[in-house]
């Protein structure tokens, strides 16, 4: 198999957080277009959870396991709605000629205290010797020590960058990259590259709703794959071509991971 990409697209590119269900159709049809113009393969596609996801698995306190019985049905929800937009998703993705199937990550992935400890990716990788694209995503899941949590997106797409040796891992998200402060104008900078020690600004979209952890967790999580050699970048996802440029290794704003 050729050289593996993995685009992560932020919950707060394909929905609006700010607003409970709501799918950014037009911002995934140009991505998928994109994607398609660019020929790029094999490719795998992760999603967040954005308002299909944050808001219902904050309701019922999915991320610190289950204490109460009456949290089932919540659980229950998160994965359905999870689902829903992975639908949309692979449906939007499919019609603009991306051949996108979707595996929702509770389909796939037990966790161990949050972090994954088993992934059942047989189906995942037939579907990418087919030359297919799977789309996976954030999930409520089930975990060994506290019966479910809430998986991020962004584990998930360090988690298959690395076990399937990939060559570059984007992370879209609602801002141009990573900012720091600059300490004499108290003003935010975005820094072209990122090695893991710089003051940060957060600043990706929504923030307090965020059950994962926001632009830290992702930045975590991103080193951990900048380290073992994969190219890392975090773009804005909703500017246009900012995903086309990188795909097709031409500069562009965005932020490099690297340790
Ligand atoms: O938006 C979390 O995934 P993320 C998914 O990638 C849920 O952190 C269900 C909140």
């Amino acid at each position: 198999m050729d050289a593996m990409t993995v685009v992560k697209l932020g919950g707060s590119v394909v929905t609006e957080k700010s607003k409970p269900l709501s799918f950014r159709r037009d911002v995934v049809v140009r991505l998928a277009r994109e994607l398609k113009q660019s020929h790029v393969s094999p490719l795998i596609l992760v999603h967040g959870g954005g308002s299909f996801g944050h808001p219902v698995a904050q309701e019922h306190r999915i991320k610190g396991g289950l204490e109460r019985a009456d949290q089932i049905p919540g659980f229950a929800r998160t994965v359905l709605q999870m689902r829903d937009l992975n639908g949309r998703i692979v449906e939007v993705a499919n019609e603009l000629g991306v051949r996108a199937v979707g595996f929702p990550g509770s389909t796939m992935f037990v966790t161990e205290k949050g972090r994954i400890a088993s992934a059942s990716l047989d189906a995942f990788l037939s579907c990418l010797e087919a030359r297919m694209t799977p789309v996976t995503c954030g999930d409520a899941v089930f975990d060994r020590a506290k019966t479910f949590t809430i998986l991020s997106g962004d584990q998930i797409a360090v988690y298959l960058s690395i076990r399937l040796k990939a060559q570059r891992l984007i992370f879209l998200v609602d801002v141009d990259g990573v900012y720091t402060f600059n300490p004499a104008t108290q003003e935010r900078v975005l820094i072209p590259a990122y090695h893991g020690s710089e003051r940060l600004v957060p600043l990706e979209g929504g923030g307090q709703e965020d059950v994962t952890g926001g632009i830290v967790g992702k930045l975590d999580e991103a080193l951990a794959a900048a380290e073992r050699g994969i190219e890392v970048y975090v773009a804005n996802g909703l500017v246009p071509g900012r995903l086309l440029d990188l795909l097709s290794s031409r500069k562009t704003i965005c932020t490099r991971i690297s340790p």
